[in-house]
């Protein structure tokens, strides 16, 4: 939303430069049009300035010319009169005809102006006076003192009036300079204003968008970030659904064990690492799956471990913490964390994972609640097993012997029964029973009984087949199937569980008891019996006979049916 704010500004903000330079341009043209015709007519005011100071100077040219004829005209007329000098007549008449020729010029130079146009009719009918004087001049013509001092009257008057004119008119084109100079300067001026005004624009412009492109990089840096971790946690949550899918379809421990640890690898990738869980004796901490290079020793005690010691999870990083656990044998590895596992209240063990560098330690720490819920989750899965294992275990075997129970006896004979029909096979049935026990009781107590009966509880579980059960089958007396034996080795393991009971010393309160016996009835299936009741009542027939011809020893229902 922010993102979509910032760029509605930026484009309002570029359209309003861009309407801004289309102003300053239309400005810029206009002035300089502006500018141009100032200077123009400035100039043409000037021109016409100059043009009118040219034309007053040339008026007083031709008057200075028309005075110099005139005093010309007057001094070679003296000369004729005083020398008798036909040249200076001449002359003097020369004189007289370029006063005509200048006075025709400055009649056109004086005609725009009324007020010398008076002044140079008397100048022109004086000079007309005095040259018609001179050209009808004899030596003993009088000159017209008169009509020259009146040409000279005159054409002072002009000059004078032509002077003002030229002082008027330079003061006008002086004005017509400066007022020129002024407003183009002023036009100088007012173009630097413009010039820094729109200087101003482009670089508030240019700075607006070098502060707009930076927000925007960081802007797409953080999306680019967010993206990312937006990724991560889809990953993150896809891999967390995947290792909750696996856990339950695991169905023992050592299925979870394998499960969670490629589940922790593939969550936390570039990490190595160990689930270790705490042995029943609660004493040792055994590493029961791994990944990657583990430096964790397989068994440790759990005091070894500092965040089993704290119950919290717990960084090992250099700068953090210098503190070493000292569940490793030979190299100490720099970065490691170790998170307690905790199902219902009750600590099962501790992750430990292992990170070679520093950016796998911020990867683990991006993903550290994801981590927490598959340590939970794995945890509540152990437990969840443990728990099932537990209660399975209670209601198919018996608490005190460990070995399977009477009920479950009776279904599994079942089913044998019919595994062993289907593929022909020879199923033994025992039923053992220890001799005289009532007196070993009596004598040394239940408490030293119940010993009895486990120490014959482990013979039997070690004197049979993993695919044989031993159950107790109530007070001393017991039940072992043999699937898929002959005869002669059903009599042979029989005999071998028989000698081992005769062999068997129990250590108690400072005392070995020994002298044990166990008498052992067998039938066999299918020859003895085809239902479960039939080959248990075979059974006890034939320990029955082993009771009466002495005990400790072992009797085949096939002999006594043979006797009988
Ligand atoms: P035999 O079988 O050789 O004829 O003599 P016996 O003394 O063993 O006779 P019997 O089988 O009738 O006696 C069973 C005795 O086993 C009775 C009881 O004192 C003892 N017993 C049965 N169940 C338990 C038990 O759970 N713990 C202990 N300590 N003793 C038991
Ligand atoms: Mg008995
Ligand atoms: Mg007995």
């Amino acid at each position: 939303m922010l993102i979509w704010k910032k760029r509605l500004n930026l484009v309002a903000r570029q359209n309003s430069t861009i309407v801004l330079l289309i102003a300053a341009a239309v400005g810029a043209v206009l002035f300089t049009i502006e500018a141009g015709g100032l200077v123009y007519e400035n100039t043409q005011r000037l021109i016409s300035s100059a043009d009118w100071v040219q034309h007053t100077e040339d008026v007083i040219a031709s008057l200075q010319r028309v005075s110099l004829l005139n005093e010309r005209i007057e001094y070679r007329t003296r000369l004729y009169q005083l020398t008798a000098n036909e040249e200076q007549l001449s002359r003097a008449k020369a004189s007289a005809n370029q006063l005509d020729t200048t006075l025709a010029h400055l009649k056109v130079l004086v005609g725009d102006n009324p007020k010398q146009a008076a002044s140079f009719q008397s100048l022109v009918s004086c000079s007309s006076e005095l040259s018609n004087a001179v050209n009808t001049f004899t030596p003993k013509s009088e000159l017209p003192d008169g009509v020259i001092q009146r040409c000279q009257q005159a054409i002072g008057l002009m000059t004078d009036q032509e002077q003002w004119l030229l002082k008027d008119r330079n003061k006008g084109s002086e004005r017509n300079s400066y007022a020129s100079v002024w407003s183009e300067l002023a036009f100088v001026g007012l173009s630097l204003v413009a010039v820094v005004i729109l200087f101003s624009f482009l670089v508030r412009d240019a700075l607006l968008r070098l502060r707009i492109g930076k927000e925007t990089a960081l802007t797409n840096q953080r999306l680019a970030r967010s993206i990312e971790a937006l990724e991560d946690r889809a990953e993150e949550s896809e891999l967390l659904t995947s290792a909750r899918d696996e856990l339950q379809l695991c169905v023992n421990v050592q299925q979870v064990h394998r499960s969670a640890a490629n589940s922790f690898a593939r969550l936390l990738p570039g990490t190595s690492g160990a689930l270790c869980l705490i042995n029943n004796s609660r004493q040792l901490v055994e590493a029961v799956s791994s990944w990657g290079q583990s430096l964790v020793d397989d068994v440790h005690p759990p005091e070894s471990c500092c965040g089993l010691r704290s119950g919290q999870p717990r960084w090992r990083e250099p700068a953090v913490s210098e503190i070493h656990c000292t569940h490793f044998s030979a190299v100490f590895p720099e970065r490691y964390l170790c998170m307690p596992i905790v199902a219902h209240g009750n600590t099962l063990g501790v992750l430990y994972v292992e990170c070679e560098t520093e950016a796998i330690v911020d990867k683990v720490k991006q993903r550290i609640d994801g981590l927490r819920q598959l340590v939970q989750l794995t945890g509540m899965t152990i437990a969840t097993l443990n728990l099932r294992t537990t209660l399975e275990n209670q209601s198919i075997r018996d608490s005190l012997t460990g070995l399977f129970n009477r009920h479950f006896m009776q279904m599994s004979l079942e089913r044998e029964i019919a595994r062993a029909a289907r593929r022909n096979q020879i199923l033994a049935v025992y039923m053992l029973d220890l001799d005289h026990f009532k007196k070993f009781n009596d004598t040394y107590g239940h408490a030293a009984g119940d010993t009895v009966l486990k120490a014959m509880a482990e013979i039997f579980r070690y004197s049979i087949r993993t695919e044989d059960f031993a159950c107790r089958y109530g007070g001393e007396e017991f039940t072992i199937m043999l699937p898929d034996v002959t005869p002669a080795v059903a009599y042979e393991r029989a005999e071998s569980i028989r000698r081992a009971v005769s062999n068997l010393r129990v250590p108690l309160d400072k005392e070995v008891y020994g002298e044990f016996t166990v008498s052992i009835g067998i039938a066999l299936f299918p020859n003895d019996g085809d239902t479960a009741d039939l080959l248990l009542r075979r059974a006890d027939q034939a320990l029955y006979r082993a009771k009466r011809q002495g005990r400790n020893q072992v009797i085949q229902f096939e002999a006594i049916s043979a006797t009988v």
